[in-house]
């Protein structure tokens, strides 16, 4: 019983943040503590820009953030850490080989050929229940392969179990970001060894795996000593892959309804929860994946490109500025602008490949309007409602398969994350979906790291069900309701 007081480190491709959480069977309360940018560096490799995380100023943010929150809150109980997906750091004898490569890199078109001419895509499919996206961990791997790094490394470690270590000295690898590596059976959540072998990927570059709420350590001492921390705290893991722990935090009640998510953020992660994968011929046309969830739950979505575009629009604009708060001021601003354009703008496939890369997005909408004989939109203003009525599309699409696909029906979709505050994205949403839209929690990732760190320390219980309901009760989502064709925006 009681309340405690939780650390969520949640690094998000876009932002990163510390928050203190405090959590006991009726309380669920968030602290800011740091919030900071997460700017990818291109650097010259061989002539080509190659693309990394800086991944030692995120963890110096993470530490300074620590320090912040330990002296706020002596008593903090626990740590967990979350991120973005897919990505890692190759470790030799404890230390860091080299920097971490960004998703984004476009090291990996000749690795993907390279691994199906291994093993078909369809049967990766069937063997890991992944959609085909060209950053999986098992392309970059191969790419790292080819490049004559792979042999020099004995472990590799995904983003959130890097940071884990660097704070504890314990090396595991966190079940539910395992899911994304496109190695793991989602039946079994254990390695796929024939598939290690068969791509000749060493069986124990991964270090054990470890559950949601399993404890990984104390913090070492030079650690607790940076943080003025005392010596018994420790690191739990929590749902490390950011949407399963945002997934956690879905505040949906209504049992005898199926809902839909969309976990908003630089992605949209859109789908729904399941008991078991679906592997089957049309999900896999569907490019649908199945990743583990936190209590064995399967994440059965599909990955739409979310508001990086709006993002990386806006840096091609310079309509950003360097921090998290200059940014959502310059948004606020393009937003209202979008809300007010009356006339058609066009609706263009956000899942096209020419998107994924860093670069100007203004550019290649026009470009992909050009292949496709519509006219590009004419203004900022414009560009800005054409993203988002493309992404409002995408996510129908999406809905709709994942509706079919699992054979279930959805009447209400959740929106959580970053993007759940976009009030003009959340009516499309509704209005292109038909269906209810409820907005919020924003730091879904950072409530479902806390409930879980907070269910390990025995301050709340049972199933994902009841978590859930108190998100629900703590944060009421925001209704939006589908507008009938021609009626104006309220
Ligand atoms: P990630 O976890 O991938 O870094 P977030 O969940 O933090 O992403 O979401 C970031 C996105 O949220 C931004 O790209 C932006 O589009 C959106 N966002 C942030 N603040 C606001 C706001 N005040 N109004 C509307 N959208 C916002
Ligand atoms: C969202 C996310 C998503 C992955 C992508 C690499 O932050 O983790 O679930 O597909 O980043």
């Amino acid at each position: 019983g009681g309340t405690a007081v939780v650390a969520a480190v949640d690094l998000g491709a876009t932002s990163g943040r510390v928050i203190l959480g405090s959590v006991g069977e009726n309380e669920l309360g968030l602290r800011h503590v740091a919030r900071f940018a997460n700017d990818p560096v291109a650097v010259t490799e061989q002539r080509r820009s190659a693309l990394h995380w800086d991944v030692l100023g995120l963890y110096r943010a993470v530490l300074t953030g620590l320090a912040d929150a330990v002296r706020s809150e002596p008593e903090v109980a626990s740590i967990g850490v979350d991120s973005w997906a897919v990505d890692y750091g190759l470790v030799r004898d404890g230390a860091l080989l080299g920097v971490p490569y960004h998703y984004r890199d476009e090291r990996n078109a000749a690795a993907v050929t390279d691994v199906h001419a291994l093993i078909a895509p369809e049967d990766l499919f069937a063997r890991t229940g992944l959609q085909h996206l060209p950053f999986n961990t098992v392309f970059q791997l191969q790419a790292e392969a080819s490049a004559g790094r792979l042999g020099l490394a004995d472990t590799a470690l995904l983003i959130p179990d890097l940071i884990g270590y660097w704070l504890t000295g314990h090396a595991a690898t966190e079940v539910t970001n395992a899911s994304t590596t496109g190695l793991l059976d989602p039946r079994t959540r254990t390695w796929d060894t024939d598939l290690f072998a068969r791509l000749r990927i060493p069986t124990g570059l991964f270090p054990r795996l470890i559950q949601p709420g399993e404890h990984l350590g104390p913090l070492l001492p030079t650690v607790a000593a940076r943080l003025g921390a005392p010596s018994h705290l420790g690191v739990a893991a929590v749902g490390s892959h950011d949407t399963a722990s945002a997934v956690v935090a879905v505040p949906a009640t209504d049992e005898s309804s199926t809902t839909a998510y969309i976990s908003s953020g630089t992605w949209s992660l859109v789908g729904v929860e399941l008991p078991a994968p679906v592997l089957s011929e049309a999900a896999f046309a569907a490019n649908f994946t199945n990743e583990g969830g936190v209590d064995d739950r399967v994440r059965f979505l599909t990955n739409v490109s979310g508001l990086w575009l709006l993002s990386e629009s806006m840096r091609s604009w310079e309509a950003g500025g360097s921090t998290p708060e200059q940014r959502s001021s310059g948004l606020a601003e393009l937003l209202a602008s979008a809300a007010d354009v009356t006339g058609p703008v066009p609706v263009f496939d956000a899942s096209d490949a020419r998107f994924l890369p860093p670069g100007d997005m203004p550019a290649r909408i026009d470009a992909w309007c050009a292949e496709h004989g519509v006219a590009a939109p004419r203004d900022r203003a414009e560009y800005v409602r054409s993203i988002l009525e493309s992404l409002a599309a995408a996510y129908a699409r999406a809905v709709d398969q994942a509706a079919a696909l699992s054979g279930t029906t959805i009447d209400t979709i959740h929106i959580v994350g970053g993007g759940s505050q976009n009030e003009l994205l959340c009516q499309l949403t509704a209005d292109a979906t038909g269906r209810t839209v409820l907005a919020g929690p924003v730091e879904a990732t950072a409530i479902g790291n806390i409930l879980v760190q907070g269910r390990a320390l025995g301050r709340v219980h049972g199933s994902l069900e009841s978590l859930r309901s108190l998100v629900a009760r703590t944060f009421p989502p925001r209704r939006y309701s589908p507008r009938l064709e021609g009626r104006p925006l309220p």
